[in-house]
């Protein structure tokens, strides 16, 4: 097997020390503090595919000869995902102009995305003035394959609409769409012709084909046979990547491994861990999930811990960005798995950005902001004995 990518971000210190100071090489870092490896257990034909995908997301950049815009936000996937990690605020994307749960308005003046970067030749987008605009972040890439594979049921399981435990807490999924060139997943469970999403801050993508497709198209201005209309003209023009391409990076999204915790049996840690419990973080974030059946022998049937329940919550006034994305109302967000939470610095460039648009710049601001029906466990996060509180952060730094 080849692991030239699982050191590349090296590659370039190493050369640089190695001019340095001849003897010192830097020493690789653990395999569990790195994001960007396959899942264990892919075959060799599934590795070869991962790394066509890891090619074609993080190499290739596009440029006007190759079909970047004529609008665009960023020129490759990995301008915005770096390292598979967190995203920085400088790669946000804005979305802007849907203010009610009826579908988008302003798709006249370039809703619901902004591009905000144009070729030579062409206006970039502005947002126009009245609209409200929602600002997100990148989201790790990890472990998505495993999200991807969870059954609807066990979703609709942890979802309580109506708060029939009396918690407070009411998770519904996000029912919406489903585009045309999706495969519904086994067992897939419909409503008035809706299905439940699970990709994206509000979970308003379907699965990793759309979120992959959409993204070449809305983020780089790269058209396949999937989303074939340029978001510019308006017209359908002739795709500007290939099916393969598109699937191979579905591929690598999909086989990307998740973060494995690390400092597991530190006392501190376990404690922090209780505390996680006791106060109520895990009614939302869900330690454990199951995946289903795959065609990925690797995902098939496996237990792993995102610490989410992949469902929306009402997350109070602070956090309505005054957008809606299929049955998701303005307030609502989808619980964000919590692993590789402790690795965020090291793809965020030293500090940490959280919450969907980053505005919390330390995990305890990220716990503070939480409103809506997570009030009563921040309330009881403030009530906390310093030890405990220190010890959940020592928890959280470790996932
Ligand atoms: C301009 C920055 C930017 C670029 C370029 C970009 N993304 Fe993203 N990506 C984001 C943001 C922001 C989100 C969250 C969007 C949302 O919630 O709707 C996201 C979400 C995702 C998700 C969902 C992850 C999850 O946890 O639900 C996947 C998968 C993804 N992007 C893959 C890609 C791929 C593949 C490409 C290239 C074809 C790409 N992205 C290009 C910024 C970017
Ligand atoms: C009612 C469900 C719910 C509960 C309870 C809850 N959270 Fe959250 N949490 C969320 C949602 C939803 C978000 C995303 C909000 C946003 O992006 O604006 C979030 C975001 C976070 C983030 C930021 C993650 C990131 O990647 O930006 C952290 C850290 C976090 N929660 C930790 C906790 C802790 C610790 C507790 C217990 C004190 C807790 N949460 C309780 C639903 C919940
Ligand atoms: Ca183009
Ligand atoms: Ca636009
Ligand atoms: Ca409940």
């Amino acid at each position: 097997m080849s692991r030239h990518y699982i050191y590349r971000p090296l590659a370039v210190m190493a050369v640089l020390s190695a001019v340095a100071c001849s003897k010192l090489l830097p020493e690789a870092p653990p395999d569990d503090s790195l994001l960007d490896g396959p899942v264990a257990g892919l075959t060799s034909a599934e590795l070869q595919r991962f790394l066509a995908g890891d090619v074609a997301f993080n190499d290739e950049i596009f440029n006007s000869a190759s079909g970047l815009g004529p609008l665009f936000v960023a020129p490759s996937c990995g301008s915005c995902h770096a390292g598979d990690g967190k995203g920085h605020p400088v790669n946000a994307l804005t979305r802007f102009g849907q203010t009610d749960a009826n579908g988008n308005q302003y798709l006249d003046m370039g809703g619901p995305q902004l591009q905000h970067r144009a070729l030579p030749g062409y206006s970039p987008e502005t947002i126009p003035i009245g609209t409200t605009s929602s600002v997100l972040l990148a989201p790790a890439n990890t472990g998505l394959g495993f999200i991807e594979a969870v059954s609807d049921a066990d979703i609709l399981a942890m979802a309580d609409p109506n708060d029939m435990d009396g918690d407070g807490i009411s998770g519904v999924p996000n029912w919406i769409a489903v585009k045309a060139y999706s495969t519904l997943r086994p067992n897939a469970v419909e409503q008035n012709g809706k299905y439940i999403g699970r990709f994206g801050k509000k979970s308003a993508a379907y699965d990793l084909l759309q979120q992959t497709a959409g993204a070449y198209a809305q983020d780089i201005g790269v058209n396949s046979a999937f989303e074939p209309f340029d978001v510019y003209s308006g017209n359908e023009v002739d795709p500007e990547v290939p099916n393969v391409i598109v699937h191979d990076v579905v591929f690598y999204l999909q086989t990307l491994k998740a973060p494995i915790q690390r400092r597991q049996t530190d006392a501190h840690v376990v404690r922090g861990g209780e505390v996680f419990n006791q106060i109520g973080c895990v009614k939302c974030h869900v330690a454990e999930l199951t995946t289903g059946p795959s065609p990925i022998a690797a995902l098939s049937n496996k237990s792993f811990r995102p610490y989410s329940d992949l469902l929306l919550h009402d997350m109070g006034l602070g956090l309505d960005d005054g957008y809606t994305e299929g049955s998701a109302l303005t307030s609502e967000w989808r619980t964000p798995p919590l692993w590789g939470l402790g690795l965020a610095e090291d793809s965020q460039g030293g500090a940490v950005y959280l919450m969907h648009d980053g505005r919390a710049t330390s995990i305890e601001e990220a716990i503070l902001m939480h409103g809506g029906e997570a009030t009563v466990s921040r309330e009881a996060f403030v009530q906390l004995s310093m030890i405990d509180r220190d010890a959940l952060l020592a928890f959280l730094k470790s996932l």
